[in-house]
């Protein structure tokens, strides 16, 4: 009973799992239990519970592909540039040195990689803790095969420099291996990303002939290079699979249009007709739906509009967003849960940044920062919903008030300072204020998020369910998830949610449903930390 064959494969449990070996397919069952509410819709009062059982299997495919490609929009960006030094330094175990003395790779920031998760109890009671990456099998991103898109041609060695997020040293051992890496061309249409990144696009299918302007006449052309692109690169690699991932600058958000990009037969009818509400991200994004490839969105301009997600529904393709939730958002994700559950009632949060990078000066940007704004404000909306005794109607007293101000300031480079202050109602109408000052090179921080999209994406893309309906014979018919792949929210500051139900922004929460649902898939149980073994005679 083990789940993969390999030496350090975390056992399961057999009394709810069957593995077949000719298959490689671990199936578990569960019984999902939930409490339906009934309250009254004038007060909220709780009228009556009904408690709720469904039978589910599910089904993990336990055979990770040998050859997993990796395609990055924004290529050579601070973050394309920091990924692919991170997993080829990975790969290799490099040692480097800093001011400090020598350093080895790691991939610290990665919570698929680096953390661990509690299995269970030993025969004393005390907690048990696993890697998370050790429950079942998961890719290994130090084998990702990676390349990607920028409308920039310099290559990644001079794109990691230029990023200034690397020590020198470390910069230096990996110049021979990155020197040779181009960014393939990207599609560029100006009105979306800041005017100050002009001066950037010189590596563009869409780029006029004599190169001075940029054709948004051909849309759809655009869109049939970038599904080339991603055949070939699976082609020529070849790869069991591919993940896109948009990790360039962030665009302005989209006018949402009737007739034009709220269903997908109207949006791909909006690329042939070359309407200017389509973005570089929805090309990339309608590309890789169109090939069956998961994407995933990084930046937080809405991409995924009615008609995207119209089209990855009917083509089944995996897709997530909007926006890694990386520092500043992470932590306000935890905070605001913690101060929230404890009684206490934050009534202002003011968050500043201010950053010296590319995505800073992108930022400085109206439109830009507007798509910033949004996605870096919806992350406490969860918790204030969660609390009808702290945030209710009376007195206009709903609301939190939240604002977020980014600031370009070249000299600090990537290393991004976020300050924060949380200021909150005690009882007896005092008052409590936290004050927080972060700085950081931000994409350390994004890159090993990235990779943990990238693996969670892989490993949910192995897993199917069946629904087990009361009385119905068995079945070997098994479905794949919905296709918004909500989680993998614990790494997004505005998770996109299926129509009809509310994100989830509170970190733990998030984490918890990751944990428990891998539990499941080796036939344990939620985590409840009731701990009985301690409490109870
Ligand atoms: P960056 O500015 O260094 O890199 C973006 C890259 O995208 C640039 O090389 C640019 O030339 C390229 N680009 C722009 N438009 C493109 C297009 N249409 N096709 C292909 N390439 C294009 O920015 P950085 O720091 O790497 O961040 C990337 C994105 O990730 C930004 O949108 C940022 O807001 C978002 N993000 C970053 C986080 C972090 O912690 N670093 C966290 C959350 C989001
Ligand atoms: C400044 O806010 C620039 C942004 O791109 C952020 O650095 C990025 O979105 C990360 O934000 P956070 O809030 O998760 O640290």
């Amino acid at each position: 009973t083990n789940n993969s064959g390999s030496a350090n494969a975390i056992p399961f449990n057999p009394q709810l799992c069957t593995l077949s070996r000719e298959t490689n397919e671990l199936v578990s069952s569960f019984k999902y239990q939930n409490t339906v509410i009934d309250t009254d819709p004038s007060t909220g009062a709780v009228r009556g519970l009904s408690p709720r059982e469904i039978n589910y299997n599910f089904k993990v495919d336990l055979s990770v592909p040998e050859k997993v490609g990796v395609l990055l929009v924004g290529f050579g960006g601070n973050n394309g540039s920091t990924l692919l030094a991170s997993i080829l330094a990975n790969r290799q175990k490099m040692v480097f040195n800093n001011k400090e003395g020598p350093q080895r790779a790691n991939f610290f920031g990665s919570m698929t990689q680096s953390s661990t998760m509690k299995l269970g109890v030993d025969v004393k009671g005390n907690d048990v803790f696993v890697p998370f990456n050790s429950v079942l099998p998961m890719a290994d991103p130090t084998e990702f095969v990676v390349d990607g898109w920028d409308i920039n041609n310099a290559n990644l060695f001079e794109a990691m420099q230029r990023g200034h997020v690397l020590e020198y040293d470390l910069q230096m051992k990996l110049k021979s291996q990155m020197e040779n890496i181009v960014p393939m061309k990207s599609v560029y249409y100006p009105d979306f990303i800041a005017l100050n990144q002009f001066d950037r696009a010189n590596n563009c299918i869409n780029a006029t002939q004599g190169g001075e302007g940029f054709s948004t006449a051909q849309k759809r052309k655009d869109l049939e290079q970038i599904r080339k692109d991603i055949r070939h690169f699976k082609a020529t690699n070849k790869l069991d699979k591919v993940i896109v991932l948009w990790t360039a600058n962030t665009e302005r958000c989209v006018d949402i249009i009737p007739s034009v990009n709220d269903s997908a037969d109207s949006l791909l009818k909006a690329i042939e007709d070359n309407h200017e509400e389509i973005a570089p991200s929805t090309i990339f994004a309608a590309a890789s739906i169109l090939e069956g490839v998961p994407y995933i969105n990084g930046s937080p301009q809405n991409t995924f509009v009615p008609g995207l997600i119209d089209l990855a529904e009917r083509h089944d393709v995996l897709i997530a967003g909007d926006d890694f939730k990386s520092g500043q958002t992470k932590l306000k994700s935890v905070l605001m849960q913690f101060l929230v559950d404890a009684g206490i009632k934050p009534v202002s949060i003011a968050s500043y940044n201010h950053l010296g990078n590319n995505d800073g000066k992108n930022l400085s940007s109206q439109r830009q920062f507007r798509s910033k704004e949004i996605s870096k404000s919806s992350v406490i909306d969860d918790c204030i919903q969660s609390n009808k005794i702290l945030y209710n109607d009376h007195k206009d007293k709903s609301k939190v008030n939240h604002c977020i101000v980014i600031k370009y300031l070249p000299a600090v480079g990537d290393s991004k300072v976020a300050m924060d202050e949380y200021y909150s109602e005690l009882m007896l109408g005092g008052h409590n204020r936290i004050s927080i000052h972060n700085v950081c090179e931000d994409s350390l921080l994004a890159a090993p998020l990235i990779i943990d999209l990238l693996v969670m994406t892989e490993f949910f893309s192995r897993i199917k369910y069946q629904k087990i309906e009361d009385g119905a014979p068995p079945s070997d018919k098994f479905s794949d998830f919905y296709p918004i792949l909500t989680f993998l929210s614990y790494w997004l500051k505005a998770p996109l949610t299926r129509k009809g139900f509310q994100p989830i922004n509170s970190l733990n929460r998030q984490r918890l449903a990751l944990e428990n649902f891998l539990r499941l898939l080796i036939g344990l149980p939620p985590n409840d930390e009731l701990r009985f073994e301690e409490r109870l005679v």
